[in-house]
């Protein structure tokens, strides 16, 4: 390598060169049209891609001014590095070689009230700032993601073309689309993320039911697993769930899921959606039970203190086993269906609280391919939101609502089956209360209402007369109080 600056003969560049970075590098490099210049901070990787991908043709920078010359203006970065302090040093490098009208792109899985913060901080300077969320993994990384752009719509119409050659395509059309300004892209992303959460949650309670009350194996599970992937339930996520079910492990013969530790990790993404929809009031309890689920998994000393307790559970005996497993995938499919209906609110009532008009039709068409999230059912969300766009809760459309309906009967079979046999399904269960809450011509919140005034004067409405209203509840008196006293 010389230290010379080389000529701006790139269109778009990369910074970062991890497992996500350098394949959307290649994934650049391999579209048409496309010159993609690369920087990492610890030049081995750089070296490593140019190397093992001379095909690619890249136009290799080792420091951010050579990287900002070997890019055509206005020039594109795409900021592949770790979330969080990385993210703001190479801004804080991009901003003083770039130029007012560069673009600066974050694909990495930041939180959207950042990205909110860097984009104001980036648009000071002339620069435009876009919070990309980037789904997919590493294989869509390489082959084609599924895109959610935020940021301006200035910037959009110059990285309209590079993205929708780079991203996943599903019946034809490009998985990107502008989703509204500043942070919406990170927040959508950050939905994606809580429903992905949610989805294998629920694929595991399937699980555990199938091998713990229906008695069948890690193999045949797999089998009934890659039977729904035919049906409406087809999804990325219940195809690699069949796969990871066959896997037997080399060293023990065993199932491999039978050998792999029970506690799940997470990255914070699924934490960051329930924290988030707390803020914004929406209850996306599907999601927050699995957060939860993986936090529980999680704490082996609670776990062994906890062995030697009484379940008090009874035998579930199947006499029919076929009949069982059909219970088991309509329960998952009608738990799946408040998963999404309640990330749906999520965006909805982000969209409001942020200012952003995202077209939540447009989103579920993003996610039909290259994301984690991808299923066949999204079209029915799509049309859902065109037949509707105003639709108050995903789960009332026509189509969602008779799915829901037809599975009421074995929904409840599965909780109350799985209750009295001691195995937790916390998101099963928690979908059904939630869609018995939504769908209760009156819920006990009265009764809370009345608590709430009855120590803290927090007053109350009425559904006889219009007003805020306390009691006092020594002397069993109802006053009309001013609204602004609570
Ligand atoms: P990592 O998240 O492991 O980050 C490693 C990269 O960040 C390396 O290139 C490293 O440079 C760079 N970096 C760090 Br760490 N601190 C830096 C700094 N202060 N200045 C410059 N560079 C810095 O990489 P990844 O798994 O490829 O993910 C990249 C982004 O994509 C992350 O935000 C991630 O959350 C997101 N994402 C990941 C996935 C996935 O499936 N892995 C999916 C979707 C999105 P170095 O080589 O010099 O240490």
């Amino acid at each position: 390598m010389t230290s010379t600056a080389p000529a701006p003969t790139a269109n778009i560049g990369v910074v970062g060169l991890a497992v996500m970075g350098s394949n959307l590098a290649r994934n650049l490099a391999s579209r048409e049209g496309n010159t993609v210049a690369v920087y990492n901070r610890t030049w081995e990787k750089t070296e490593t891609l140019l190397a093992e991908h001379p095909e690619a043709g890249f136009v290799p920078a080792t420091d951010y001014k050579e990287f900002a010359a070997a890019l055509q203006k206005p020039r594109t970065a795409l900021i592949m590095v770790k979330a969080g302090r990385g993210t703001d040093a190479v801004i804080d490098e991009l901003v003083q070689v770039f130029e007012p009208g560069d673009i600066i792109v974050d694909g990495g899985n930041a939180l959207f009230t950042d990205t909110i913060r860097r984009e104001k901080a980036v648009r000071e300077t002339g620069i435009n700032f876009v919070g990309a969320g980037i789904s997919g993994g590493e294989e869509g990384a390489l082959l084609g993601p599924s895109i959610m752009p935020g940021g301006s719509a200035e910037a959009w119409v110059t990285l309209k073309p590079i993205l929708e050659s780079i991203a996943a395509v599903a019946e034809g059309e490009p998985c990107v689309t502008h989703v509204g300004t500043d942070g919406a892209g990170h927040f959508v992303k950050m939905i994606h993320n809580g429903i992905e959460y949610a989805d294998m949650q629920l694929i595991a309670e399937a699980y555990d039911l199938l091998r713990r009350v229906g008695g069948l194996s890690p193999a045949e599970i797999a089998d009934v697993f890659a039977e729904w992937n035919t049906g409406e339930l087809e999804s990325y996520l219940i195809e690699i769930t069949a796969e990871v079910l066959r896997q037997v492990d080399a060293t023990t013969g065993q199932p491999l899921v039978d050998v792999i530790l029970d506690q799940a990790g997470a990255k914070g993404t699924g934490a960051w959606t329930v924290q988030t929809a707390l803020d914004l009031g929406v209850p996306v309890s599907g999601i927050a039970e699995a957060v939860f689920a993986r936090s529980l998994s999680s704490k082996p000393a609670q776990r062994a203190a906890a062995q030697a307790l009484p379940g008090g559970a009874e035998n579930w005996t199947v006499s029919d086993r076929d009949a069982f497993i059909e219970d088991v995938r309509r329960a998952l499919y009608a738990s799946k269906i408040i998963a999404y209906s309640q990330g749906f609110d999520a965006i909805v009532a982000g969209a409001e609280e942020f200012g952003w008009e995202i077209k939540k039709g447009e989103i579920a068409k993003i996610w039909r391919a290259g994301c984690i999230i991808r299923a066949r059912f999204l079209n029915r969300i799509t049309e859902a939101y065109a037949a509707d766009p105003a639709l108050v809760a995903l789960v009332t459309a026509p189509y969602f609502a008779d799915a829901v309906s037809g599975s009421l009967p074995s929904w409840r079979r599965i909780v109350a089956g799985a209750a009295l046999a001691g195995i937790p399904t916390p998101a099963f269960a928690s979908s059904l209360s939630y869609f018995d809450g939504l769908r209760a011509d009156r819920l006990p919140a009265a009764l809370i209402q009345g608590q709430r005034d009855f120590f803290g004067a927090h007053t109350y409405k009425r559904i006889d007369r219009e007003g805020t209203f306390h009691t006092d509840w020594s002397g069993d008196r109802t006053e009309s109080v001013a609204e602004d006293t609570h």
